[in-house]
């Protein structure tokens, strides 16, 4: 009788124990019953066709044409994924998958071959309106990124994004496509990474057209959140009340975190969040709106050091930050790291890994913590969280679409532990973010949906759920072990750790049925 009643009493303090545990580490937490799940590509990085039905030259073909030397392995997007003409059959891959939504990019050169209006490209409709009619005949809901960082050719040739000019050609754009999809299209994300696109293809070289050139960034930033909030103002006026749809920017947000806990270092890493994530989202999303009051500090003391008359950043007209505030619906969040931030200082340099002087901040990654095949890419999923709880202190606590997320891995490989072990760990992370700090995600994207070209690490880092044979010239798609993961994922709405690397490093525990 006593050993009966203490054995129970040892397994109920046992279960309460698990439960405990489970509790503290959100291992029970299920995602709520309206929260969306999806997965991503872009344009360039997937549909090849460069120049078939019609399309255009973007800035994209343009670099890989005559500069191949700037990608990792001299590759290019000519044919990429060909999911431009296998529609039918990524779209049923989509539904094995059991996603809610697919976010693909429009490449703008499909619709407009020159970027202007004068002529729109019938193939190019056609090759859009079959694939969103594709997947909502198979009740997946399409959300449509208008810029994913292929610019027509012919409006890099006038300046790109440095051209207030764009506000206007980027405008006509999208009226063409709320004109044509918007019936069947509900969710709009007018730009990828909006900061990004002008620090690294202006500021920097890391995308086209590599100009390397901080004043031509400032520009850009201005033109593209113009034509953002010149858009959302288009739909409001013209298309919202019919077509009842909805409009948001993605951002990308590495998360940083002081490399020492002074406030020095504590500065820099604010300054560094405000310099690569707040700059195009301070001017919508809060009350006052503007760039950061920390960004413009930044940028004005480092232009002061570097003996000019003014700061590189011009500052919004009053009117322009009244057009631009409030102008989105929901907040596009992509994330995939964390670093560690310290002061640049007056003497001592250090480029780190991110290095922002006009931010005074040098942030590297934590080169101990596990990686990715980006060497940029470590796996801190904590500061998902930290990012998330940042974003709802800062602007209000916004809708905000997880509209990028995920792992790479280096060439063909099917048994993708790793990646699981990286989606489970940010979305255990994400969950918490929701049920115990109360923030407003309402959405999940897997990037990528498939492998596929990588930008300038060509096809060297690979994102996809589906791997994609490159060497097989009709590119034929494989589920990575991810893939049924993340399937088991959407179907049970919680994460299954009984899916851990923990003693299985070569997969060995995974045994899921390939439904296919
Ligand atoms: C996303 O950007 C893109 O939207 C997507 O197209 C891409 O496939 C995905 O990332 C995966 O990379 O050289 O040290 O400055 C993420 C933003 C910007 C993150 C460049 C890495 C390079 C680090 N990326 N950054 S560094």
């Amino acid at each position: 009788m006593l050993v009966e009643s203490m054995v129970f009493t040892v397994m109920k303090s046992l279960v309460f124990l698990y439960s405990l545990i489970c509790v503290c580490y959100g291992r029970e937490y299920t995602f709520p019953a309206d929260f969306q799940f999806g997965t991503g590509t872009s344009a360039y990085q997937v549909e090849g066709a460069w120049n078939v039905g019609g399309k255009g030259e973007s800035n994209w073909d343009r670099l890989t044409h005559t500069n191949p030397e700037a990608i990792a392995d001299q590759s290019n997007g000519d044919i990429a994924c060909d999911t431009y003409s296998k529609t039918k059959q990524d779209v049923q891959l989509l539904k094995f998958l059991g996603v809610d939504f697919y976010r693909f990019s429009i490449s703008w050169t499909r619709i407009l071959p020159n970027g202007k209006t004068d002529y729109i490209n019938p193939d190019g409709i056609r090759y859009y309106s079959d694939l969103i009619d594709e997947l909502l005949a198979n009740n997946i809901t399409p959300m449509v990124t208008m810029y994913h960082w292929d610019l027509p050719q012919t409006l890099e040739e006038e300046g790109g994004w440095t051209n207030l000019a764009l506000v206007d050609y980027f405008t006509e754009y999208a009226n063409i496509l709320f004109e044509r999809f918007g019936d069947r299209v509900k969710t709009w994300i007018t730009f990828n990474e909006a900061s990004h696109i002008c620090h690294f293809g202006y500021g920097g070289d890391l995308i086209a057209p590599m100009l390397k050139d901080k004043v031509a960034a400032y520009q850009c930033g201005k033109t593209v959140i113009l034509a953002h909030a010149k858009v959302y103002h288009l739909y409001n006026e013209r298309y919202r009340e019919v077509q009842k749809g909805r409009i948001g920017i993605s951002q990308h947000i590495i998360w940083f975190d002081p490399m020492e806990k002074y406030y020095k270092d504590v500065n820099a890493a604010q300054s560094a969040l405000e310099y690569t994530f707040g700059w195009l989202v301070h001017p919508i999303f809060t009350k006052k709106g503007g760039y950061p009051p920390t960004m413009i500090a930044s940028v004005e003391a480092a232009s002061k050091k570097d003996n000019l008359p003014s700061s590189r950043l011009v500052d919004l007209t009053t009117e322009e930050i009244e057009l631009i505030k409030g102008t989105a619906d929901f907040l596009g969040v992509n994330h995939y790291t964390t670093a560690s931030c310290s002061h640049i200082g007056d003497e001592e340099i250090h480029p780190g890994l991110f290095y922002y002087a006009d931010a005074d901040a040098s942030c590297v990654s934590d080169f101990t913590e596990e990686g990715a095949a980006s060497f940029w890419l470590k796996v801190i999923p904590s500061g998902f969280r930290k990012a998330l709880n940042w974003i709802k202190d800062q602007y209000n606590n916004p809708e905000v679409i997880i509209t990028e997320n995920g792992f790479s891995n280096f060439g063909h490989l099917i048994n993708d532990c790793r990646r699981i072990y990286y989606y489970n760990a940010y979305l255990e992370e994400l969950l918490k973010a929701v049920h115990e700090d109360g923030c407003k995600v309402t959405g999940f994207t897997a990037w990528s949906f498939m492998d596929n070209f990588e930008w300038r690490s060509g096809y060297f880092e690979r994102f996809g759920l589906f791997a994609v044979d490159f060497e097989k010239p009709d590119r034929p798609r494989t589920a990575k072990m991810s893939a049924h993961i993340y399937k088991h994922i959407l179907r049970e709405r919680k994460i299954d750790w009984k899916y851990t690397p923990e003693g299985f490093p070569e997969c060995e525990w995974l045994r899921v049925k390939d439904e296919l």
